[in-house]
């Protein structure tokens, strides 16, 4: 196998998916050594299978609005791969969704899901949807909508949806009232992400952040650092950054900056609880602006319009927003102002010039696969609940999510140690996920 005639091919095949050939080539990039030397990959077509999803759903979603004007959006399923587990991944919600953008995150979930150490395939969904300024009311018609095409799509045993950017959890409320009413049956692990009193598990909400700072503490511990006493800065404010923000404080950081569309936040004096009790409210308002921060918390958060959260001087940054949301001039940015160590919350938050700045000038960086996955650990570990009918307290699942983030950061130094000692994490991730669900595909044939 070589990247690049690969590359090409799919280049020529797919001309305008940029985002869903970056995810290729870097996966590729990283396991071109190890898979030339397996001939038995080569000769299934092992990669040229593994870049193709299993099947595309695309689906036209009408509903009305407050004024009572009709609106028609798309909406999609991809089903990625379902080598090791059933198909498994969120549904995104925002205005820039096309298919190139669920190709890549279901590329991606593919390998993610492969090193959470549980049985899921992967998957990923949407719509071109903006939540932006709706109101409750529309965000609910616009779910029901929705389910009302992907209902007969998926099951507790064969596709799994979730959450993503612009769902949360009453976005999976409206959306598993109305798979319900169609399926009639109350099939619990159809959805994760539930509410507490329907399913859900305790500790979902919290856990991509949450394992993201588990994930960070390995990463440092293994260097030889601390997080305590560090200046975080993070992007974003919604359900990721809340978590993020919450156990980096509890562990004894300092977040400095939240970031939105419209500008950074910093907070000096670091975030509080109030602050990010208040990250919950922004969320809600569906008005999508950092600046309310600044404007609920005057002196103690401070707005700049039009700068990102990579503009504020810190130890440790975490993308938690948007895919390629950090660039290489962002990069030489937090280089300049002292940071040393980047870990990828947002899927594929980085882009690939600012990833090789960072591993080029001695900053410690792992990418989103491995430090996010601790959410749809959690989904996995939701879907366990639901299938056993029981519920574990917050310790057992957090125990757990502890347990599968030490061992993601210990499969990408199996697989990602360098001659020098240092650890490609990149590779390690890639390698690591790639190799379940390549063995996986061998065993179960030419399918
Ligand atoms: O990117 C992700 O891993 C998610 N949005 C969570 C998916 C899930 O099934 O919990």
């Amino acid at each position: 196998m070589k990247t690049q005639d690969i590359m090409a091919r799919l280049q020529a095949k797919y001309p305008l998916e940029k985002e869903y050939l970056q995810a290729v080539q870097e996966v590729l990039e990283s396991i071109e050594e190890v898979y030339n030397q397996h001939p038995e990959f080569e000769k299934a077509k092992i990669v040229e299978r593994m870049v193709e999803p299993d099947r595309i759903f695309t689906f036209r979603v009408t509903w009305v609005d407050d004024r009572g004007e009709v609106q028609t959006n798309l909406g999609y399923r991809i089903q990625f791969n379902s080598a090791i587990g059933p198909y498994k991944g969120g549904l995104r919600f925002h205005k820039a969704v096309t298919p190139s953008m669920l190709k890549f995150l279901g590329f991606e979930q593919t390998f993610k899901n492969a090193l959470t150490t549980l049985p899921m395939g992967g998957a990923k969904g949407g719509s071109d949807f903006d939540p932006v300024g709706k109101s409750n009311d529309e965000i609910m018609r616009f779910c029901q909508a929705f389910m009302l095409e992907l209902w007969n799509c998926i099951g507790p045993d064969q596709d799994i949806p979730a959450g993503d950017v612009g769902v949360g959890g009453r976005e999976i409320g409206y959306l598993y009232g109305m798979y319900k009413k169609l399926a009639r049956q109350y099939n619990t692990g159809v959805l994760t992400g539930k509410g507490g009193t329907w399913g859900g598990s305790i500790l979902r909400p919290e856990a991509t952040g949450f394992g993201a700072l588990y994930f960070t503490q390995h990463l440092l511990h293994k260097a030889g650092k601390s997080i305590e006493g560090k200046k975080v800065a993070l992007s974003g404010f919604g359900n990721v950054a809340w978590g993020a923000a919450t156990k980096a404080r509890e562990l004894g950081a300092k977040v400095v900056a939240i970031s939105g569309p419209d500008g950074v936040c910093e907070i000096p004096g670091g975030i509080t609880p109030e602050m990010i009790d208040y990250m919950l409210v922004m969320r809600a308002s569906n008005r999508n602006k950092v600046q309310d921060m600044a404007d609920k918390f005057p002196g103690e958060a401070i707005f700049t319009a039009g700068k990102k959260a990579w503009s504020i001087p810190c130890d440790i940054a975490l993308p938690c927003a948007f895919q390629n949301e950090l660039s290489e001039d962002d990069a030489k940015e937090l280089k300049a102002n002292g940071c040393w160590c980047c870990c990828e919350v947002s899927n594929m938050g980085c882009q690939p010039e600012a990833i090789h700045f960072f591993q080029h000038n001695g900053i410690l960086f792992a990418p989103g696969k491995a430090v996010n996955a601790g959410g749809v650990a959690t989904s996995g570990l939701e879907m366990t609940q639901n299938a056993e009918h029981i519920s574990w307290s917050g310790k057992e699942v957090d125990e757990k999510l502890h347990f599968i983030m030490k061992s993601i950061h210990e499969q990408c130094v199996k697989f990602g140690t360098q001659p020098d000692g240092t650890v490609d994490y990149v590779k390690g991730a890639n390698i690591a996920g790639f190799m379940k669900v390549a063995q996986a595909m061998l065993e179960q044939g030419t399918v």
